[in-house]
């Protein structure tokens, strides 16, 4: 942000702008931008007639995986797999295939809406474009005027690029507080593994021999490629070994499943490393050379025997021992597989450390079955400049945690203190395709944090909860109606992606870009320049270096510049920690006074009658969002509270009867699934259900609400929501 730092440093680094051809002014309607598009060239390649195959990228979750859609006379008729799109294996999953009904969705929204009722009633009225947009200008305006631009908060969650201009916005606008989705989701696994070894590196599942899956469901949430990896012919020479207190789809596919007491991890691998520490097991080379801190490991990790762990996680000493060893001798193609979501437990960042820690000093680093550094493909930047305000404080969550991102600062934090205007009040916000009634923590408080603000606008595609409680809700075009940004998926093969607008933007829904470029003429010349181009024009410059980007996103679908890894382009070399080594021991947190070797505090103990309450993906579905999808839905109508057979017997309570679940927090019912895929001392249910909005109305009324249950929670080293720390009783309903 640049007011956060030297403004100096700030003004150098968006000196690149003037190195980039803008054009004249030009706020593009849609309409203009798919007109520059058709007359740019062959990005969509006719069949015959009206029948058109379209290159296009999934949007229905992370993915983005490559779609061809098939459009007969200006209608979608089917989305396919891009066969040549390799981060997916040429494969579109459940949801990928249900994108159509996101388009086709009568429940979508149409028109810009303003709100007439009360807030949260669901009474609107369509609106015209320019009066809603005038609306927000003015809300967001006076709100600057009465207490600085971070009186108003833009959230948001990542798209193909599209949230950059959201946040470009909101940093054109003058406020420091943006709030993205990480701290919701995987930044305390990127501060462990950053911490450790420089970058946040990705396991190559492809080739290892030893899988430990623990806290990562892949056959369920699905990351590409490593979801198709995992189940992938190796011989049968691959062992999956796999922790979760649930038996998900993965545990089925697993050669060993270990039902792990939830927030015991860390002693499950403390330890493995002590076994591997005191039989001298790990790689004695690569430690002298690539680390620091082993000899405090030495003396900090004897405590941890694995009879210790025993006792902690439910996994017995000897299995522990035998993992460790089969963990050792299959290094370096062995990786203890880290997943993206770390949002279980406080002490997440810890966790993520030991998990680090034990892939290094096996040596599995940047080699073949091991831990690979993430590649990009190279797009040129867009700069601009920030106007400065000098009455705009520090973020509102700043100082909370040891690390905070200053983009996306942590959503547990500003939740808190924008509810104490603490240190000062937060009444405006702008909301971007983020749904933080469903996946912020403890959804009373979120209702509460909304109710004090004097304007709340939201960005979507369908009336999702936030919506429905907002003053202006905007209609986005689906990601089938849109031109998006090229888009580089780092990974260890990475490639390049871009949506294309398969049919014309629907009923009056519009692009991000022109919401975007619309509200910056209304925040002033100086916002409006810094908006000053087509997307064709932003597309054009992201390859000015390299147009074979673009000519192979539209002859195949997708860019990359390998079929295969490279291994070990760093092995040897200085990593980015800054001991340029692995950091086993860890001076920097050392320095901010935190454990500079992790140490094990067991969870909170569970009371008898009481359940941890987990959430966790489920294949058909992304988060909150895809539930009342048509398809989807038919699949599965509501969710379902998991509960084990003996405990369930234990209470008098039976399959498919309505029970009501009680957090401190909150109160939920739902229909009781008695089965033994489950500990018994947790319970579990799927996310997406249980909405307020009536605008969702396949799923309104069914199932239960997951964030309404979880008490705001998070890792204070990362600022990570920690979702996992919930307790919760079961009545009959
Ligand atoms: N189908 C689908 N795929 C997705 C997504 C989606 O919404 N739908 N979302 C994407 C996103 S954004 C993310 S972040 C990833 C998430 O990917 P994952 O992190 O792999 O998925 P989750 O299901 O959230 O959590 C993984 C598992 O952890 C288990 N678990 C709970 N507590 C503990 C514990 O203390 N220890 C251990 N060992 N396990 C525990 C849960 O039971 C759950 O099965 O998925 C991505 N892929
Ligand atoms: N209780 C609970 N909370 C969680 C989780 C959980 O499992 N349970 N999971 C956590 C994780 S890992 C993550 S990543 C976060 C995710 O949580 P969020 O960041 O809130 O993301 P989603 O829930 O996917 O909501 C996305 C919103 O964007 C809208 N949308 C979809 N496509 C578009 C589009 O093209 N344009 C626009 N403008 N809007 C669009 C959807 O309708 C939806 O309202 O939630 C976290 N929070
Ligand atoms: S995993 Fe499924 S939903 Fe996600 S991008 Fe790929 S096809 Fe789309
Ligand atoms: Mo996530």
């Amino acid at each position: 942000m640049s007011r956060l730092i030297d403004k100096k440093l700030s003004r150098r680094r968006f000196l690149g702008l003037s190195t980039c051809t803008l054009a004249t002014a030009v706020v593009g309607s849609q309409v203009k931008v798919l007109r520059a598009l058709a007359s740019s060239g062959d990005i969509t390649a006719p069949v015959a007639g009206d029948e058109k195959n379209i290159f296009t990228t999934c949007g229905m979750c992370v993915n983005k995986c490559g779609v061809i859609a098939r459009v007969k006379n200006g209608v979608i008729e089917k989305l396919d797999p891009n066969p040549n799109f390799i981060k997916s294996r040429a494969m579109l999953c459940a949801r990928g295939n249900a994108g159509i009904k996101v388009v086709y969705d009568p429940d979508r929204l149409k028109y810009p809406l303003i709100r007439t009722g009360a807030r949260g009633e669901g009474k609107f009225r369509r609106a015209s474009w320019t009066e809603a947009l005038d609306l927000v200008a003015k809300n967001l305006n006076e709100i600057a005027d009465k207490h600085t631009r971070a009186g108003v908060m833009f959230a948001s969650t990542e798209g193909t690029y599209q949230d950059h201009f959201f946040n470009q916005l909101a940093e054109c606008f003058g406020t420091p507080n943006t709030v993205r989705h990480p701290t919701l989701c995987l930044s305390s696994n990127i501060q462990g593994f950053s911490a450790t070894f420089g970058t946040n590196p990705t396991p190559d599942v492809l080739n290892a021999d030893y899988i430990i899956m623990s806290g990562a469901n892949r056959s369920e949430a699905l990351i590409t490629p490593d979801s198709i990896d995992l189940l992938k012919g190796d011989g049968g020479r691959r062992k999956l070994i796999y922790l979760d207190p649930r038996f998900t789809k993965t545990a089925a596919k697993a050669d060993k499943w270990f039902p792990i007491k939830p927030g015991t991890d860390m002693a499950f691998i403390l330890a493995m490393i002590h076994v591997i520490v005191t039989e001298e097991l790990y790689d004695h080379d690569y430690v002298k050379e690539q680390t620091v801190g082993f000899d405090k490991l030495i003396s900090h990790i004897q405590q941890y025997t694995p009879e210790w762990a025993e006792g902690e996680t439910d996994i017995h000493a000897d299995a522990i021992r035998r993992v460790a060893r089969e963990f050792a001798m299959a290094a370096p193609k062995s990786v203890y597989y880290h997943g993206r979501r770390s949002s279980f437990m406080s002490n997440d960042t810890q966790m993520r450390r030991a998990m680090a820690i034990l892939n290094g000093i096996v040596g599995n680093w940047d080699t073949k079955g091991g831990m690979i550094p993430n590649s990009g493909i190279k797009l040129a930047k867009h700069d601009y400049i920030a106007p400065w305000y000098d009455d705009v404080p520090d973020r509102i969550d700043a100082g909370s945690v040891s690390f905070l991102s200053e983009k996306d600062g942590s959503w547990p934090v500003v939740q808190e203190r924008v509810l104490a205007a603490n240190p000062y009040p937060i009444k405006g916000m702008m909301v971007y395709k983020q749904n933080i009634l469903a996946s912020v923590p403890d959804r009373a408080k979120t209702l509460k944090m909304m109710e004090q603000m004097d304007f709340i606008c939201t960005i979507d595609i369908a009336m999702s909860d936030t919506a429905w409680y907002s003053d202006v809700v905007l209609p986005e075009a689906t990601y089938l109606e849109r031109l998006d940004p090229i888009e580089s998926l780092g990974g260890i093969v990475p490639v390049a992606v871009m949506r294309q607008p398969c049919i014309e933007a629907m009923f009056e829904s519009k692009p991000n870009l022109w919401i975007m470029q619309e509200l910056a003429t209304r925040f002033g010349e100086e916002v409006a320049e810094q908006f000053n181009f087509t997307m064709e024009e932003y597309i054009q410059h992201q390859v000015k270096d390299n147009p074979a980007i673009l000519a192979a996103l539209q002859e195949k679908g997708v860019y990359f510049d390998r079929t295969e890894p490279v291994y070990g382009t760093t092995r040897g070399k200085k990593l980015k920690t800054v001991s340029g080594k692995i950091e086993i021991f860890s001076q920097r947190y050392a320095d901010k006074g935190l454990d500079p070797i992790p140490v094990y505090t067991s969870p909170e103990t569970i009371p008898a009658g009481k359940f941890r309450l987990l959430v966790g993906r489920h294949a058909i579905f992304t988060h909150g969002t895809t539930a009342n999808n048509a398809y989807l839905h038919e699949i599965m109508p509501e969710n379902t509270l998991w509960l084990n057979t003996k405990s369930a017997a234990g209470q008098g309570l039976t399959n498919g009867m309505l029970v009501k679940v009680k957090s401190p927090v909150g109160e939920e019912t739902l229909r009781l699934e008695v089965t033994d895929k489950i500990r018994p001392d947790s319970v579990y249910m799927a996310h997406g259900f249980g909405v307020l909005s009536k605008g969702l109305s396949n799923i309104y009324g069914k199932g239960g609400c997951d964030a309404a249950l979880i008490e705001t929670r998070y890792c204070p080293i990362s600022g990570n929501a920690a979702l996992h720390e919930t307790l919760v009783e079961v009545v009959p309903a």
